[in-house]
């Protein structure tokens, strides 16, 4: 099954699926081994793996132990057109929809499309929204855009389904990691009133209410980074939260 169809039948049965994030920069060798150790009981729906700078880090390697830990599927969350693996099961393939910086609308897109072909990669089509979140996130520095404003909701609508219009398969509203406010409840609900695209959420998201929250208000994906970083342990805590009870 591809991963795309999978992840609409976790939608379907479970409401809501769970997708924890490991940036292989950050995560320091030690949280890194702990995140895995948890993936091993977690009941997680899948693992996104990426970064904002990640040119000097092993993806592969990253990947190959990830799937030592879970067979759930590993996604690639790219920052840069570096970011493909053949060890992965799909690729988000993201574009800057908020920003008008046409390196991340498309440039790295285009420069990473013969590797995804080569190794013949899954690819999710994905409006990426960054929404913003009280502080400078690395999203906003290294692309060097501006995000939505979080209470411009025709703004934030509007690309929403600019994306869905141009075909895209997901979207994904994102505070950027280790944001001060997560995306808020009223935009994720409008959002699903006006369009039918899978909605991820994340960015700043730090405990499990917050994502049942999230969860609650429609978002059908909620993806965590920061804080399982710094404690692998709520993983579960997180899982139990979003998934139906
Ligand atoms: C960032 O949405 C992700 O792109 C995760 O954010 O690290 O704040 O959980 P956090």
């Amino acid at each position: 099954m591809k991963v795309f169809d999978y992840l609409m039948k976790v939608r379907k049965e479970r409401g809501a699926g769970y997708l924890p994030l490991i940036d292989p920069e950050k995560a320091s060798d030690l949280s890194f081994e702990a995140i895995l150790n948890e993936l091993r009981t977690t009941d997680v729906d899948g693992i996104l793996v990426g970064g904002s700078t990640l040119s000097s880090v092993d993806l592969n390697g990253v990947i190959k132990k990830i799937k030592t830990a879970t067979d759930k599927p590993v996604i690639i969350f790219p920052g840069g057109h570096y970011q493909v693996s053949p060890d992965a099961d799909a690729i988000f393939f993201l574009s800057l929809l908020s920003g008008r910086n046409p390196q991340f609308l498309v440039e790295e897109q285009v420069k990473a499309a013969l590797t995804v072909k080569k190794y013949s990669l899954e690819t999710i089509p994905v409006a990426y929204l960054l929404i913003e979140s009280g502080n400078l996130t690395s999203v906003e520095r290294i692309s060097q855009t501006k995000p939505l404003q979080r209470d411009n909701k025709e703004l934030i609508l509007s690309h929403v389904l600019a994306g869905e219009y141009f075909g895209l398969k997901m979207c994904y509203m994102d505070g950027g990691s280790g944001a001060k406010y997560s995306v808020p409840e009223d935009v994720i609900k409008e959002t699903k009133e006006i369009s039918n695209l899978p909605l991820i959420i994340g960015g700043g998201i730090r405990d499990p209410e917050e994502a049942r929250k999230k969860v609650e208000a429609g978002a059908d994906f909620i993806v965590t980074g920061s804080i399982i970083e710094k404690n692998p342990h709520l993983l579960s805590e997180f899982s139990k939260s979003i998934h139906k009870p």
